[in-house]
């Protein structure tokens, strides 16, 4: 197991003790860390920090030093944001300071995206991506989208609080055979399911797989709202765009 002076970067440490409580996150943010790398550690501590002038400078140099795309993402940003959301589930931290790690997590987005999306492949199916009715957050989303599309998925992205009718007119527009919704608020969870019911209602579900996630999803409540899958991921999104593309095409 994993002890907290395995963490090379001080503040990363610092954060942990100052600002973890529970036990388990105590133990599960130390295992994380203590296997990323000294680089990618202080991304995510520029990223909780709020500093998107470092993070935007750390991350383009480490993709110059040849470090993957997915391990920035995955050992630096996302697990920054990880602290990021426990000190906003604390009030160690409020709106605006979220808003500045938000911004922090899109500087290193900005250079990812490029070589996450681009993936050299013929199209393989489309793809529409919306946050639901009454949500803003679209972090999650985008990295599902930047996923898909290196996975050689099209994807046509809604943005945030997008409404059932919005959902429903793309998904005929573009022919769509796949749909994903996130929601990060439990308060706009039932969206997801208000637009599983209006697909019902206008006799346009048999068309569409659709698949869900978010934070406080779960394969449970994917069920009980009557989504074709849940994933915890992107990889998991980009793993069910595929299958369903794989039902769809046997179906034809
Ligand atoms: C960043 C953030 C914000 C930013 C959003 C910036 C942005 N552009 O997105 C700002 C500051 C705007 C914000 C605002 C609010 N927030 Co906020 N926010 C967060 C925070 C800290 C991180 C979310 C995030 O980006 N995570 C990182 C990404 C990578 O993870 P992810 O979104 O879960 O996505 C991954 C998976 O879930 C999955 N996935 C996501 N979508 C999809 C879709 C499909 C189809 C699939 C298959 C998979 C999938 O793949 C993604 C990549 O791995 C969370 C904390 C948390 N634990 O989630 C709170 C959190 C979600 N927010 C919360 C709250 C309360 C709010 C506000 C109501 C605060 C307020 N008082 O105003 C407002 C609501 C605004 C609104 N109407 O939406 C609460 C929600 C609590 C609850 N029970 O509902 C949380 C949990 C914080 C907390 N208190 O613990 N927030």
């Amino acid at each position: 197991m994993a002890s907290i002076s395995d963490i090379t970067n001080e503040f990363i440490r610092e954060e942990i003790e100052e600002y973890l409580e529970r036990p388990e996150e105590i133990e599960r943010f130390i295992e994380l860390f203590s296997a990323a790398s000294p680089k990618m550690q202080d991304i995510a501590a520029a990223l909780i920090d709020g500093d998107h002038h470092t993070v935007d400078e750390l991350t383009e140099d480490s993709l110059a030093e040849g470090i993957e795309a997915l391990e920035i993402m995955d050992d630096g940003l996302i697990i920054g944001m990880g602290i990021v959301g426990i000190k906003f589930r604390e009030n160690f931290i409020f709106v605006p300071e979220v808003l500045a790690c938000a911004r922090a997590m899109k500087a290193g987005m900005n250079h990812i995206e490029p070589i996450l999306s681009e993936s050299g492949i013929d199209p393989i199916g489309t793809v529409i991506m919306g946050t639901v009715k009454g949500d803003l957050h679209d972090i999650g989303k985008n990295l599902c989208i930047m996923m898909l599309r290196g996975a050689g998925f099209v994807v046509h992205d809604l943005g945030v609080d997008t409404s059932e009718d919005e959902f429903m007119d793309a998904v005929e527009e573009f022919e769509a055979p796949i749909l994903g919704m996130s929601a990060l608020l439990t308060t706009t969870m039932p969206n997801m399911g208000k637009t599983i019911d209006a697909f019902i209602d206008e006799d346009l579900r048999e068309d569409v797989k659709i698949m869900v996630g978010g934070a406080p999803v779960t394969q449970t409540f994917a069920d009980d709202m009557g989504a074709d899958g849940y994933g915890k991921d992107a990889l998991e999104c980009v793993s069910l765009a595929k299958e369903f593309l794989q039902e769809t095409d046997d179906d034809w």
